[in-house]
C-alpha cells in the first residue's frame, strides 16, 4: 500500500468554527479561537499524522465582505488556499445556513472544480430536526462529496468527517516529517496568543484594530525563564488609551492571560512585556500590513 496524503483547506464564513475544528482534529491548540468573528488572519497549517497517511489541514480566515486592506488580504488568502489544496472542506453553522457569504464561496468552488466536502458545525446548539432541510438545501446547491454534521466543540461527528476525508486522499509524499504539527514559528505563535487575549478582553473595534509583533525573545536559563518583549499596534491614539485602560488595568489583564497560556505551553516561567503603539490606520495601509505580518 502506498502512502496517502493531501492538503485540505477549511474555509467558510467568519466564526463558524474552522479553527476550533482544526484544534479538535489536532488534539492541540494550533490556531487561536474567539467568540468574535474574524479571529484568524493568516493561513495556519495543522499536520495530522495517521497510520500510512498524512493530512495537511489549512485553516483560513473567514470569508466576508471586505472593507479594508487587511480584510482583503484575509479573504484573498482564504480563497487562494482553496485553489492550492487537494480537497476543500466548506464549513457552515447549523444555526446560520443562509449566510450570504456562502454563495460567494460556492461561486469560487464552482470555478476551481475541486472535490469539496461540507461540514455543518455547531450541531450541539440546535434541534437536530433542523439538519435534514439544511442537508437537502446544500445537496441541491453543490455536488458535495459528503455532507457531515459535526460539533467541533464537543467532537461529535468529527471521526466520521475524518473518515470521509481520509477516503479521498491520493497516493502522495509525506510532506512534513512525523512529529511536526504546524509550520508556524514560535514567534508567530506567541503573537497569536497575545492577539487572542485582546479578542477576549476588549470590545467593539479594538480587536480588529490590533496587531501584535514580537520584538525580542530571550531565554534566561539561570531562572528557567523566557523573557518576551512584544508590541500591540492600534490604529488611533484613543484606542491606545482604551487598550491600556485605567491605571493600566486592561493591558495588565491581557498580559496576565497571555503569560499564563505561554507558561503552560513552554513549560517555563514567562516574563511578558507589552507596549501599545499607534500605527495610524494600519488596517488600510498595505505597507503597514506587510510590516505587521499580513
Ligand atoms: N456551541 C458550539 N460552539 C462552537 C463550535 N465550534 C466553534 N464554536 C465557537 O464558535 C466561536 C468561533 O470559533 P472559531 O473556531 O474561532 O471560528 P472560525 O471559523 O475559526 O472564525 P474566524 O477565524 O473568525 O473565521 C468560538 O466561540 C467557538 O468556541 C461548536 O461546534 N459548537
Ligand atoms: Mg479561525
Amino acid at each position: 500500500m502506498s502512502f496517502l496524503s493531501g492538503f485540505i483547506a477549511i474555509i467558510g464564513s467568519p466564526n463558524v468554527g474552522k479553527s476550533t475544528l482544526l484544534n479538535r482534529i489536532m488534539g492541540a491548540k494550533v490556531a487561536i479561537v474567539s467568540p468574535k468573528p474574524q479571529t484568524t488572519r493568516n493561513r495556519i497549517l495543522g499536520i495530522y499524522h495517521g497510520e500510512g497517511y498524512q493530512m495537511v489541514f489549512m485553516d483560513t480566515p473567514g470569508v466576508h465582505k471586505t472593507k479594508t486592506a487587511l480584510h482583503k488580504s484575509m479573504v484573498d488568502s482564504a480563497l487562494a488556499a482553496s485553489q492550492e489544496v487537494d480537497l476543500v472542506l466548506l464549513m457552515i453553522e447549523m444555526g446560520r445556513p443562509g449566510d450570504p457569504e456562502v454563495e460567494s464561496i460556492l461561486r469560487v468552488l464552482r470555478k476551481i472544480r475541486k472535490p469539496c466536502l461540507l461540514a455543518i458545525n455547531k450541531v450541539d446548539l440546535g434541534p437536530k430536526e433542523q439538519l435534514l432541510p439544511i442537508i437537502e438545501h446544500f445537496q441541491h446547491l453543490y455536488p458535495f462529496k459528503a455532507i457531515v454534521p459535526v460539533s467541533a466543540l464537543t467532537g461529535d461527528g468529527v471521526d466520521i468527517l475524518m473518515k470521509e476525508l481520509r477516503s479521498r486522499l491520493k497516493p502522495g509524499p509525506r510532506f512534513f516529517p512525523e512529529g511536526m504539527e504546524t509550520d508556524q514559528s514560535e514567534v508567530f505563535l506567541i503573537s497569536e496568543i497575545i492577539r487572542e487575549k485582546i479578542y477576549y478582553h476588549t470590545r467593539q473595534e479594538l480587536p480588529y484594530s490590533s496587531a501584535v509583533t514580537v520584538e525580542k525573545i530571550e531565554e534566561i536559563p539561570a531562572n528557567d525563564m523566557l523573557a518576551i518583549i512584544a508590541s500591540i499596534h492600534v490604529e488611533r491614539k484613543s484606542q491606545r488609551g482604551i487598550l491600556i485602560g485605567q491605571g493600566g488595568r486592561m493591558i495588565k489583564a491581557i498580559g496576565r492571560s497571555a503569560r499564563l497560556e505561554l507558561e503552560k505551553r513552554f513549560g517555563v516561567k514567562v516574563f511578558l512585556d507589552l507596549t501599545v503603539k499607534v500605527e495610524r490606520n494600519w488596517t488600510r495601509d498595505t505597507r503597514a500590513l506587510r510590516r505587521l505580518g499580513y
